[in-house]
């Protein structure tokens, strides 16, 4: 069971991974990615869902062709957790060139 980020590791997330954003009226975070097109979109998708699985931590994501959207958060403790901090991370050296 993991539990929600205090408000100083909530802060502390959001001051140093400032691309990601607090969403309005619920405890996640929030990033949209472009890619090239829709192949490198795919790719790194399959690249996250693959990760995802295996820590059994799953995004809240859309795609529209290059364009992919992601908000993390977890479900079973109501809001931010570690697992998210832990994503977050994977995500954002997924999607890098
Ligand atoms: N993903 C996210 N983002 N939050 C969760 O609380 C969560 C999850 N719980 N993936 C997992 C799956 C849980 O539902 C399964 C049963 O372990």
């Amino acid at each position: 069971m993991t539990g929600k980020l205090t408000d100083a590791e909530r802060q502390s997330f959001l001051e140093q991974n400032p691309e990601w954003k607090p969403v309005e009226g619920r405890d996640a975070v929030f990033r949209a990615f472009r890619f090239a097109d829709f192949n490198a979109a795919f790719g790194f998708m399959t690249r996250v869902a693959l990760a995802a699985e295996k820590a059994d931590h799953h995004p809240e994501w859309s795609n529209v062709y290059n364009k992919v959207e992601i908000t993390l958060t977890t479900h079973d403790a109501g809001g931010l957790s570690a697992r998210d901090i832990a994503l977050a991370g994977f995500i954002d050296k997924a999607a890098a060139p």
